[in-house]
């Protein structure tokens, strides 16, 4: 047994020795003297010895024990000592070495385009401002000479909040820009100039239609207002955001809450308004010379009323168009499918 106890020891020696970290160590202390262990498993043997001889082996193995129990604790402070002499190799830090780049966004493409919007029509005097998108139907249909179970709600696919209903109706997800017409009147200071971008929801989705759009729904209220200025503006508009050449036409339409309603027509940037391509066959991108931007038209007298604004003393126009189909046709890009502006797939969004 002591032959064994010795040999035991010389293993334990060997093994520290040749032991390159911590996590080696470990497994020796538990291999030989864990509850487990190896020298447990020898002292076991104890009872066979003879009650004379006994404790002298009962002393050495202990005495064995210590000796290995210092040697690993030993070998672990210098393995300890020589981990952090090296620090200063292993962690140095070259701080002439150009940085790695973090990946870096960038606003998305309709986050730019309401910028661009709302620069332009600040430039005018007109003031952004925040309504909900979440309104009231008396705000998005009842004001705007849209009564209860009026036909013409139904080009509006709306969605309808499962909300208390108020004296003012149900709670819609705003289907249009022009709930704010009678809010910012409601606010009685004139003259009011107001340009309002939200967010708009429709039961529609397909290749030129999504859910869930932006519209920029222009009010000039004031004194006096006619037509004529609504032509200065839109012609402005069209100047500065798709450039100089470009021309606007108003065809007659209707609206509920304009009277008269147009539909606002902008010359085609790629055929330059004429209609026939390069190739000299009929333009790809409008087919006829002009693009359809939006609606417009003169504030209807029982909005102005709606709002307790007198409609002999004041007059206004009111336009209200999509952003997203406004910002592609500027750019002259060719989406085939609008879905595409908010399925967040990087490798498209990239691109602008
Ligand atoms: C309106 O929503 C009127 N409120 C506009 C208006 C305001 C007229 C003020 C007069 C005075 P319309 O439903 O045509 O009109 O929508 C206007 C524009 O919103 C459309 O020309 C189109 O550019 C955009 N639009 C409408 N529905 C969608 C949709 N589902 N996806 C993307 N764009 C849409």
């Amino acid at each position: 047994m002591q032959d064994q106890l010795n040999a035991l020891k010389l293993e334990v020696e060997q093994a520290v020795a040749a032991a390159k970290d911590a996590a080696e160590l470990e497994n020796i202390e538990i291999r030989y003297l864990g509850r487990k262990g190896e020298l447990t498993g020898l002292l076991k043997g104890l009872a066979g010895v003879s009650a004379e001889d006994r404790p002298k082996i009962g002393a050495l193995a202990n005495q064995i024990k210590v000796q290995c129990e210092g040697l690993i604790a030993a070998k672990r402070s210098g393995l300890e000592d020589a981990a952090l002499s090296n620090l200063a190799e292993t962690e140095r830090e070259d701080v002439t070495e150009p940085g790695v780049r973090p990946p870096e966004g960038h606003l998305h493409l309709m986050t730019k385009a309401i910028n661009e919007i709302t620069e332009t029509f600040e430039k005018i005097g007109f003031v952004r401002t925040r309504y909900p998108e979440v309104d009231w139907d008396y705000y998005a249909f009842e004001s705007l000479n849209m009564p209860p179970d009026h036909p013409a709600r139904d080009e509006w696919e709306t969605f309808f909040m499962d909300a208390p209903v108020s004296e003012m109706g149900k709670m819609v997800l705003t289907p249009h820009t022009s709930n704010s017409q009678v809010r910012e009147l409601e606010r009685g200071e004139f003259p009011v100039r107001m340009i309002n971008i939200a967010k708009c929801y429709r039961r529609q989705s397909d290749a030129t239609h999504v859910p869930m759009f932006h519209q920029f729904e222009g009010l000039y209220v004031d004194k006096n207002v006619s037509i004529t200025h609504l032509r200065g503006v839109l012609d402005y508009f069209a100047k500065s955001f798709f450039g100089a050449d470009r021309k606007t036409r108003l065809r007659p339409f209707h609206f509920r809450f304009t009277e008269p309603s147009f539909e606002i027509d902008i010359s085609c940037g790629v055929c330059g308004g004429s209609g026939i391509g390069a190739d000299k066959q009929k333009c790809k991108i409008c087919k006829r010379g002009w693009l359809e931007l939006g609606g417009a038209g003169m504030v209807h007298p029982n909005v102005l009323k709606a709002a307790k604004v007198d409609p002999k003393k004041y007059s206004g126009f009111a336009f209200g168009w999509g952003v997203e189909r406004t910002y592609l046709m500027k750019e002259g890009m060719q989406i085939d499918d609008l879905r595409a502006l908010y399925k967040n797939d990087l490798r498209f969004l990239k691109q602008f």
